[in-house]
C-alpha cells in the first residue's frame, strides 16, 4: 500500500521507421498515452495503446483516452492509497475502456513493484529469461514488396512472420510467401475485415498450413467465429474479440478459437492478461503475445506477459528497430536466435529516456491530491 503524490500524463509522438498498413488504416507515426504513477516509495510507468486518429482498433483512441485518465480516472487515485491488490476495483466505476485503465493499472504495478525491488516478469510467474519473437508485416504495396520485406526480418532472425490482410489482398500473398518459404512458421492478420460470405477465401487460405488466422470476423462477434472454426482446419485466433477473461472463457467454451492472442494493454492490464493466460491455460489452449507498436514502456511490459509459461507460441514482440530508428527507452533488440531477452529489473525493467521523453512529448498534465 502507498500513498499516490501525483500522476503525471503525457501525450508523446514518435516517428514509425515505416508506415503500418492494416485493413483498417495506415500509421505513419506512433501516438500515444503515457502515465507515471509516483507514489511515497516509488515510481511507475504505464503506456495506453489506443488509436491515434479515430478508434479504428477498438472504441477507444488517444482524444478519449487522455480526456477519462484526465478527468475520471487518474483523479480517483490520486487521494489515498493504492496497491497492486486495490487497483482494478478503485477502477471499476468507469465502465469499459479497458486500454485507458490499463495506463493506470499498470502504472501503479510497476511503482509498486520497484518498490520492493521485484521483476513483473517474476510477479507475473514467468518460467524464461528470453522469449521467442515473431513479426507483424503490414500490408505492402506489391507482392515484391512484401517478399522483400519477409526475407529481410527471416535473415534477422524472426521465427514466426504474421501477414496483414484485407479482401482480395489475401490468397496471392499468401501463396508467394509460402512458396518461397515452405516451412516456416505463418500466419494472417484480418483485423475483423471479413465476414461468413468470404467462406471461400478461408477455404483457400486453408491450404497453406497456416499457423493461424488471426481475427477474421466482427471485432464484437464470437458465435459466427465458432461457425468459421467449424469450416477450416487452420487454427483461429482472436484479438479484438478478446477484451476480458469473461471473453476468453466464452470464446473458448463455444469453440470461437483455438488460439487466443493477449494484449495487456488491450485487456485492461497485467492482472487481466494473466486472468486470460490461466483461464486458455485451463483449456489447453495456446496464448502468445500481441503488440500495438508499443514504445520501449509497453514493450518492456509485454515482454514479462510473454515469459509466462502458457505463452507457448512467438509473439509480436519485435525490436525496437522494426518500429523506430529511435525508441524512448534503450532499445530492444533481437538475438540471432530469434529471442529477446525479459528485462529483469525491479517493476517493468526500463525507463523512458528523459531527453528522448521530453522530445517526443507533445502534452502534458499532471493530477496531484487535493490536501
Ligand atoms: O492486430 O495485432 C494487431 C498493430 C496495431 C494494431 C493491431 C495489430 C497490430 C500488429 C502489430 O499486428 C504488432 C506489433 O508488432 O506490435
Ligand atoms: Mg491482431
Amino acid at each position: 500500500m502507498s500513498r499516490i503524490r501525483e500522476i503525471e500524463l503525457r501525450l508523446i509522438e514518435l516517428p514509425l521507421a515505416r508506415p503500418f498498413r492494416v485493413s483498417f488504416g495506415t500509421s505513419t507515426g506512433k501516438q500515444c498515452v503515457l502515465a507515471r504513477v509516483v507514489t511515497d516509495d516509488a515510481e511507475g510507468w504505464g503506456e495506453c495503446v489506443a488509436d491515434d486518429g479515430y478508434p479504428g482498433f477498438s472504441g477507444e483512441w488517444n482524444e478519449g483516452v487522455w480526456t477519462l485518465l484526465h478527468e475520471v480516472l487518474a483523479p480517483s487515485l490520486s487521494d489515498g492509497d493504492v496497491s497492486i491488490d486495490t487497483v482494478e476495483d478503485r477502477l471499476r466505476f468507469v465502465r469499459g475502456n479497458p486500454m485507458a485503465k490499463a495506463t493506470l493499472i499498470d502504472a501503479v504495478i510497476d511503482a509498486e513493484l520497484r518498490a520492493t525491488e521485484r521483476s513483473l516478469a517474476s510477479f507475473l510467474g514467468a518460467d524464461k529469461q528470453a522469449v521467442v519473437c515473431g513479426v507483424s508485416i503490414g500490408i505492402a504495396d506489391s507482392v515484391d514488396e512484401l517478399r522483400a520485406q519477409v526475407d529481410a526480418h527471416l535473415e534477422q532472425g524472426y521465427r514466426r512472420i504474421k501477414l496483414k490482410i484485407m479482401p482480395s489482398i489475401d490468397v496471392e500473398r499468401v501463396a508467394a510467401i509460402r512458396s518461397d518459404h515452405p516451412d516456416i512458421l505463418l500466419s494472417v492478420d484480418a483485423n475483423a475485415a471479413y465476414s461468413l460470405d468470404d467462406l471461400e477465401v478461408f477455404r483457400q487460405l486453408d491450404a497453406f498450413d497456416l499457423l493461424m488466422i488471426e481475427q477474421p470476423l466482427h471485432h464484437e462477434d464470437l458465435v459466427q467465429h465458432a461457425a468459421l472454426q467449424a469450416e477450416i482446419r487452420t487454427p483461429i485466433c482472436l484479438d479484438e474479440s478478446i477484451r476480458s477473461a469473461a471473453d476468453a472463457a466464452a470464446a473458448i467454451q463455444l469453440g470461437s478459437c483455438r488460439i487466443v492472442n493477449i494484449k495487456q494493454g488491450r485487456v485492461g492490464g497485467v492482472l487481466e492478461a494473466r486472468r486470460i493466460h490461466d483461464v486458455a491455460a485451463a483449456a489447453d489452449i495456446p496464448v502468445w503475445c500481441g503488440g500495438m507498436l508499443e514504445t520501449g514502456i509497453g514493450r518492456a511490459t509485454n515482454l514479462a506477459l510473454a515469459a509466462m509459461p502458457n505463452f507457448t507460441l512467438p509473439g509480436d514482440t519485435s525490436a525496437s528497430a522494426r518500429y523506430f530508428a529511435e525508441d524512448l527507452t534503450e532499445p530492444f533488440v533481437l538475438q540471432p536466435d530469434g529471442t529477446m531477452g525479459v528485462p529483469t529489473g525491479p517493476g517493468i525493467g526500463v525507463v523512458p529516456l528523459p531527453k528522448r521523453l521530453d522530445a517526443c512529448t507533445i502534452r502534458r498534465a499532471t493530477i496531484s491530491p487535493v490536501s
